[in-house]
């Protein structure tokens, strides 16, 4: 025992001695450092947005508050369906409106009888928040809330008395539903509202209104772990749009009142790093009308790279619809995009690379730590070299078309410019010159076949901590290819993913390797089935096929009893739109410049996110000199109101150089007529 002791208290000495040396040859950090609670919420990257509540009811974007809660009554609420949705999208959390503007409580509040308590739904014993905060929990995800502060109902909005009732209600929705991962306040705050039927406009100064210090407050009391988006206090900040686009350089350090939400700011206060947030719809809320707008693979894959691809976490909409499940389109999409991000994250080539540095502090913080699959291991430059060379060499010639690059956050963002550059048949070639990195950089470029690839450290605050490198070549995108026709009638085809080989044909049957291939733009000028396949060679693999009815050119086309600007209705492109002057009844005369011989006619609504003057019903007159008119269709679009797509209209041939297409009703409430494109289709 005796002789035991002096040994123990030498190992004791002598780890200490060591620790303290660990800590010396670590760097200090530089700048705002991100808290554990930010820390652990930049690494979740990916989670779910649900905008659910009264407007799902009432089909609005923002309800005015004068909406009563027997709107409410989802048919089949199935919050379980929503976190297997996120759970399989490989989302890690969901958000939840608990209240929008409208001020409709999705949890039985006691500070008002707007919420659930007073709907039809479960006789009003029923509580969203907890269904979902359940669902979270049994399928292992973390659960946050949306809380607006504005509240068009409130009859004391504005006034002192709401204050306390909007404090209530976060302690309501931070003490009874478990742990919170964040909590969301809306930026959008006062204006005109119902308030109790007051109807009238009520501002406030957001600054000093809400009290935000309580608000903050009451939130580290009782949800330590949550990061609070937004707000008079924020932890993270908004995007600055909501495309769900990060900019190429993003700074997670930023000063509040910058206005430099995009981009941080370089010389940043504080750590506030940026959410991206998008619906996978034009809308927030479900609208039927926008169940062909889900966002394609192509989009959604540009926002993933766009946003996670550029040091902002992803916070992805998914609008549930009137049932109350997430839409089956919306989940397909999801899963496309899902299937695809495996596919390109699935086999990391930088661990069969040679890794060498240019400079190296010591063995702790060497090159092996940078493909070792460790986020709390990374690989430091000696004292005072900011400029530095990561080398990955590669045993044989490698082709490679992502590159992902992470600091190591914890001690700072550090790196402000750097270079990627391949070794390409023995020279050293330019891939990027990019600006930040942060917690994560993703890189997309066409394939190169490299032997080696070189990240250069430029520029940065301070010696560069890089935790993670991975080098990917992700496959081609099976996207089938677009389909267009201009004005002159020259038909353009477009894939995705420019290594897709394209073919087409024009005599209705589905294209394959031997049809056609597709090089360059061509004309058609009278009406023609094309279609299209995406094929990749390497896999032999086929696109679904594209199909698109071409017809004559539009661009000898005259609107005649035009007023401003109809002539992007017949303009071939469904971007522009136009709406008529004045009230239904209303008809718009078409000059096609010479006689055709006329089998139907097509008709597409605004596509934009409030369109206005979809048509219900239509009639569709001919004539051969403008004078003398015959009908030869007349009907209703059905369900056009929930489905705007292009409708397509067939009559008997009949010749005829103009047109004139006549309606009395709209399908909305709007009482005007509205266009995107109107065309026809010839015999
Ligand atoms: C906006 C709100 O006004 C929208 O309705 C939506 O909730 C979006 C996420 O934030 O500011």
């Amino acid at each position: 025992m005796n002789i035991l002791k002096p040994i123990f208290l030498l190992l004791f000495l002598f780890s200490i001695v060591s620790c303290k040396s660990g800590k010396k040859t670590g760097p200090e950090a530089v700048g705002p450092v991100p808290t554990p609670q930010q820390l652990a919420w930049q690494n979740m990257e990916y989670y779910a947005f649900i905008h659910f509540n009264m407007n799902t009811f009432t089909d609005m974007e923002w309800g005015d508050g004068g909406e009563s809660p027997e709107n409410f009554n989802p048919t089949a609420l199935d919050t379980r369906q929503w976190a297997k949705t996120a759970k399989d999208a490989g989302m890690k959390g969901i958000i939840l409106t608990a209240k929008h503007h409208d001020g409709f409580c999705l949890w039985p509040t006691e500070t008002t009888g707007h919420s659930v308590k007073n709907s039809p739904w479960k006789d009003g014993k029923g509580d969203v928040v907890k269904e979902l905060a359940e669902a979270c929990k049994e399928y292992g995800l973390k659960f946050g809330v949306y809380l607006s502060p504005w509240d068009r109902n409130h009859p004391e909005y504005a006034r002192e008395g709401y204050v306390e009732v909007f404090h209530k209600q976060l302690e309501e929705l931070m003490t009874n539903y478990g742990p919170l991962f964040e909590v969301w306040f809306d930026g959008a705050n006062g204006g005109t509202g119902f308030y109790g039927g007051a109807n009238e406009d009520r501002k406030i100064d957001d600054a000093t209104y809400y009290q935000w210090d309580r608000i903050t407050e009451i939130i580290r009391e009782h949800q330590p772990d949550a990061v609070i988006f937004s707000g008079g206090n924020p932890d993270i900040r908004w995007i600055g749009n909501e495309h769900g686009y990060g900019a190429k350089t993003n700074w997670s350090t930023f000063k509040p009142g910058s206005g430099a939400s995009q981009t941080g700011n370089e010389d940043g206060d504080k750590w506030i790093p940026a959410e991206a947030d998008v619906s996978i719809r034009p809308g927030w809320y479900y609208h039927k009308r926008e169940d062909h707008q889900v966002k394609s693979l192509p989009h959604l894959l540009d926002i993933y790279y766009k946003s996670i691809g550029r040091n902002a976490t992803l916070l992805l909409n998914l609008p549930v619809d009137a049932r109350g499940i997430v839409h089956e389109n919306d989940v397909k999409q999801l899963m496309k995009l899902r299937e695809q991000l495996d596919k390109d994250f699935a086999n990391n080539l930088a661990t069969n690379a040679k890794v060498k540095t240019s400079s190296t502090a010591d063995s702790n913080f060497s090159a092996s730590t940078l493909t070792d699959g460790n986020d709390n291991t990374f690989w430091m430059p000696e004292e005072g070299i900011v400029q530095c060379e990561i080398i990955l060499s590669f045993e044989r010639p490698t082709e490679i078309n992502r590159f992902l690059v992470q600091e190591h956050i914890a001690l700072g963002q550090r790196v402000e410019e750097f270079k990627l550059e391949g070794e390409i048949e023995g020279n050293w070639e330019e891939i990027a010159s990019e600006t930040t990195i942060g917690y994560k950089r993703i890189l997309r470029f066409d394939p190169v076949e490299v032997t080696a690839l070189r990240l250069k450290i430029e520029d940065a605050k301070a010696r560069a901590l890089i935790s993670n490198i991975e080098v990917y070549r992700a496959p081609l995108v099976m996207q089938a290819p677009e389909i267009s026709q201009d004005l002159e009638g020259t038909i353009t085809v477009n894939s995705y993913d420019k290594g897709l080989e394209v073919y087409y044909t024009l005599n209705g049957k589905n294209p394959d390797k031997s049809s056609e291939i597709y090089s360059e733009k061509f004309l058609i000028d009278k009406p023609t089935e094309v279609k299209a396949v995406g094929y990749n060679p390497q896999s032999d693999t086929y696109s679904e096929v594209s199909n698109f009815r071409a017809d004559i050119p539009k661009k000898n086309w005259k609107v005649l009893n035009e007023n401003e600007g109809a002539t992007a209705i017949i303009d071939a492109d469904e971007n522009t739109i136009w709406t008529k002057k004045g009230n239904l009844p209303q008809d718009v005369v078409v000059d096609l410049g010479k006689t055709y011989t006329l089998s139907g006619f097509t008709y597409l609504p605004h596509q934009t996110r409030y369109p206005q003057g979809i048509l219900a019903d239509y009639e569709f007159l001919v004539s051969e000199n403008g004078e003398i008119w015959k009908k030869v269709s007349e009907g209703e679009f059905s369900n056009i109101k929930n489905n705007p797509i292009e409708q397509r209209i067939a009559f008997d041939p009949t010749q005829a150089r103009y047109f004139k297409f006549y309606s009395k009703r709209s399908a909305d409430a709007s009482g005007v007529m509205g266009f995107a494109e109107i065309g026809v289709i010839t015999d």
